[in-house]
């Protein structure tokens, strides 16, 4: 990093299929990091907590009913709303894991029926994540996990298509780590592949924009 510059922090996305474990394993991957002395802070997609984030919440519980393409624009806009706290928290370095990013909105939506390339278009400009993990478990798999709870999209079939999408937008550049493993095998194989992602961010990697 530049002279007298903190070293920045790294934007890693954890991705996957409703119940593939994404939460836990952040929780966990959180604690590993801020014990190795990386300061870290664990945010999460849709944010429910701002005001756009109560709509996205009442649309997945059934509270709402929204157009399909309004939907994917307030995920969208969800994101946009913390860019810039997002880039400041980087740069200062603290390094955010992130449960789902822009590739659940175009996933979801495009298992939807909506154009891949429309759903893409609202995210061009978000920072791209430094690395991408994709928990790797099949919708079958993953039903079998105590099943799902009562939120839209919590279904085998529709979640197929969604990993169908997942496989669309990957490029090499992802960690596809098999879900299907006990969790502390998981949480090891995450734990290398980010302490080295952290160490290229610190060294200068610079940030980059979606979608390229
Ligand atoms: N989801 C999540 C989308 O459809 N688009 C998005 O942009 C994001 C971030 O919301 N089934 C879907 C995926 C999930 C649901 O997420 C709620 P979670 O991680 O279960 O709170
Ligand atoms: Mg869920």
């Amino acid at each position: 990093s530049e002279a007298g510059a903190k070293p920045r922090g790294a934007l890693i996305v954890v991705e996957g299929l409703d119940r593939s474990g994404k939460s836990t394993q952040c929780v966990k991957l959180r604690s590993f990091l801020e014990s190795s002395g990386h300061p870290t802070e664990l945010w999460r997609f849709p944010d429910r907590e701002t005001s756009v984030g109560q709509m996205i919440s009442a649309y997945l519980s059934n509270k709402s009913q929204l157009d399909d393409r309004t939907i994917h624009l307030l995920f969208s806009a969800n994101r946009w709303e913390k860019r810039s706290l997002m880039e400041e928290k980087l740069k200062t370095g603290t390094t955010l894991i992130v449960d789902r990013y822009s590739y659940s909105g175009v996933a979801f939506s495009s298992a939807k029926g909506l154009g891949i390339e429309w759903c893409k278009a609202p995210e061009v400009g978000l920072l791209a994540p430094d690395s991408v993990l994709y928990l790797d478990i099949s919708p079958e798999r993953a039903a079998e996990r105590g099943g799902y709870g009562d939120e839209r999209y919590e279904r085998v079939d529709f979640q197929s298509k969604v990993s169908e999408f997942y496989q669309t937008l990957r490029d090499s550049s992802w960690k596809i780590i098999d879900a299907g493993e006990t969790m502390e095998e998981v949480e090891k194989k995450i734990q290398q592949v980010v302490l080295d992602k952290v160490k290229e961010c610190a060294q200068g990697k610079p940030l980059s924009l979606l979608w390229s």
